[in-house]
């Protein structure tokens, strides 16, 4: 394992810890550690890969879905789990989320979103707030940003949550879940960059639970829609998946 190379106070580490506590607790209960497959993006997220001691490939910007699609349709037996920035995902590989929703691929993606591209110093991404000042925003961002757990909904995702680096049991229990539900599981956590969008106070403030996942997509996508920054299960369903209909699975 590599030495952490995160600034200190970057919400990272609590992802980091959530999945490695995730990941034991599966094994305690009997999953085979050696199914376990992990792939991260590029960028301060991912090097998350760096950091576990799990089989991991470290993929080109953007492309976390295309790869664990491919490893999946391979070997169906292997739990596709990936890590992938805001700007990785939302920016360059915003396409691939839709389409695994459509698809409702068997796997796992975990969306580390600090509202900016943190590796390459702050510039902003498609969740940046509009009119906040970055590098490359100097007169404040034009843009409205966009709401990945409402883009994830409408696409058809099975399971749908969002967590907060600051709130590690909740984050822990959406991750365990995540990993065991069957179907495309998309998981977008709010993670303070303390280098380049500081957003620690902000999110202790607002951040609210939701009690239990929507019973529709309608009220799904009211909470997501919602001005309150909500946490947790926000939607589950269970709909084939792509390897049933291929019949692989
Ligand atoms: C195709 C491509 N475009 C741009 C880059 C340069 N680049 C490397 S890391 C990075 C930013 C990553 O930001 P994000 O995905 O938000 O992750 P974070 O660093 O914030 O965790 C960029 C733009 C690249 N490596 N490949
Ligand atoms: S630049 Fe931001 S995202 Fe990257 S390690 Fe530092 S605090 Fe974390």
């Amino acid at each position: 394992m590599k030495k952490i190379t995160w600034c200190p106070g970057c919400g990272n580490f609590g992802i980091l810890r959530a999945f490695k506590n995730t990941i034991k607790r599966l094994v305690e209960e009997g999953h085979e550690v050696g199914k376990f497959v992990v792939a991260s993006g590029i960028g301060c997220h991912g090097k998350i890969a760096d950091y576990i001691e799990l089989p991991s490939f470290h993929v080109i910007h953007g492309r976390v879905i295309p790869f664990l699609t491919g490893l999946k349709l391979a070997n169906p037996e292997l739990v596709a789990i990936g890590f992938a920035g805001d700007g990785d995902q939302y920016n360059e590989g915003l396409d691939h989320l839709i389409h695994a929703a459509r698809r409702n691929v068997n796997i796992t993606v975990f969306v580390h979103n600090n509202g900016v591209f943190g590796l390459t110093t702050g510039q902003f991404t498609a969740t940046t707030p509009k009119g906040k000042v970055t590098r490359t925003t100097p007169r404040g961002n034009p843009e409205i940003p966009l709401n990945p757990v409402m883009l994830a909904l409408v696409s058809g995702a099975t399971f749908v949550a969002r967590g907060y680096a600051g709130k590690l049991n909740q984050l822990e229990e959406i991750m365990y879940k995540a990993i065991l539900h069957e179907g495309f599981s998309f998981v977008d956590i709010l993670q303070p960059c303390v280098s380049f969008n500081d957003t620690w106070s902000y999110y202790n403030k607002k951040v609210v639970s939701v009690e239990k996942p929507a019973k529709s997509l309608e009220e799904a996508m009211k909470i997501a829609s919602s001005n309150e920054i909500y946490t947790g299960i926000i939607y589950e369903e269970r709909r084939e998946t792509l390897e049933e209909f291929l019949k692989i699975k």
